[in-house]
C-alpha cells in the first residue's frame, strides 16, 4: 500500500514511521509512506500558507491555493482517496481501518491552526476522519494514529499474522488478560487454569475475562454484537460474579 501525507510539520513523522514493525512493513515493500511538506508549494515570496478566516474571529486558516497545488500534484503519484483529519469527521474504528486496508493507496491530509479553507474540503477532500472527540493542534498525530492502524492489518506486516485476528475488537470483545514467566510475582499468581496445558479450558476461560472486561469497561460493545449461546451461558456466569464480587 501506499500513503502519501500532507503536511506543514514533515519532521513529526520520521521516527514513528521508520521505527520497528511500520520501518520493517516499508523495508519489506509492503507499505511505503510519502512525507510532503505543503509548505512547499507556496508560491509567494514569504512561502505563506495560511491567512486570516474570512468574517473574523481567532487563529488562522489554511490557504486553498497552496494546499490544492500540493493535492494536485501528490495525485500524479497517488490516485487514492484524499482523507482530511478532523474532529468533523466519522470516529475512526476498527472496521474503518479495515476497509482503508483493502485500499491500494490513500493520501493524508493534515491540517493546523483553525483548520483548511472549506473549498479545499468541498472540491479535493473524497472523506473526512477524527480520531475521536478531543481537540488536538494538528492532523499529524491523528495521520500516524490512522497509518499504524491500517499497516498493521497489511497481510506481512506483523510477524505472527495470528495476532492481527485475535486481538481486541476484531471478534468485538476487549481482549483478556495476558501472562508471562514467572508464574508467581511478588505474591501474586497466574491464574491455575493458563498452567493446565487444557487448552480447551484455556479458550473457554479467555473468553469468560473477555466478556467480563467488555462487560465491565465497555458495555456499549456488547450491546451492539450478537452472542453465541457459549457466551451467553458466560456472560451470565460472569453477571453472577460481578454481583457477588460488590458484597
Ligand atoms: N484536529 N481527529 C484541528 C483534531 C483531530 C481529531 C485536526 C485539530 C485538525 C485543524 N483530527 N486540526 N481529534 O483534533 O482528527
Amino acid at each position: 500500500m501506499r500513503i502519501d501525507i500532507l503536511t506543514l510539520f514533515p519532521g513529526m513523522f520520521g521516527e514513528v514511521l521508520d521505527s520497528s514493525i511500520l520501518g520493517r512493513a516499508q523495508a519489506n515493500n509492503l507499505l511505503s509512506i510519502h512525507v510532503w511538506n505543503i509548505r512547499g508549494f507556496a508560491e509567494d515570496k514569504h512561502r505563506s500558507v495560511d491567512d486570516i478566516p474570512y468574517g473574523g474571529g481567532p487563529g488562522m486558516v489554511m490557504k486553498p491555493d497552496v494546499a490544492v497545488a500540493c493535492i494536485e500534484h501528490v495525485k500524479e503519484f497517488n490516485p487514492g482517496k484524499v482523507i482530511y483529519l478532523t474532529p468533523q469527521g466519522t470516529v475512526f474504528d476498527q472496521a474503518k481501518a479495515e476497509s482503508l486496508a483493502k485500499e491500494q493507496s490513500l493520501v493524508l491530509l493534515c491540517g493546523h491552526y483553525e483548520g483548511i479553507d472549506q473549498r479545499i474540503r468541498d472540491g479535493w477532500v473524497d472523506d473526512e476522519i477524527s480520531i475521536g472527540d478531543y481537540v488536538l493542534t494538528g492532523g499529524e498525530l491523528p495521520a500516524m494514529v490512522v497509518v499504524d492502524a491500517i499497516a498493521r492489518l497489511i497481510p506481512g506486516v506483523l510477524g505472527d499474522q495470528a495476532s492481527a485476528c485475535e486481538d481486541s475488537f476484531v471478534n468485538g470483545l476487549l481482549e483478556y488478560p495476558q501472562y508471562t514467566r514467572p508464574s508467581q510475582y511478588r505474591g501474586r499468581k497466574v491464574p491455575q487454569v493458563l498452567l493446565s496445558g487444557n487448552h480447551e479450558l484455556i479458550r473457554k476461560w479467555r473468553l469468560k475475562e473477555a466478556l467480563r472486561i467488555t462487560l465491565t469497561r465497555r458495555p456499549d460493545l456488547l450491546k451492539k454484537r450478537p452472542l453465541t449461546e457459549e457466551e451467553q451461558h458466560l456472560l451470565q456466569e460472569v453477571m453472577l460474579e460481578e454481583c457477588d464480587e460488590r458484597r
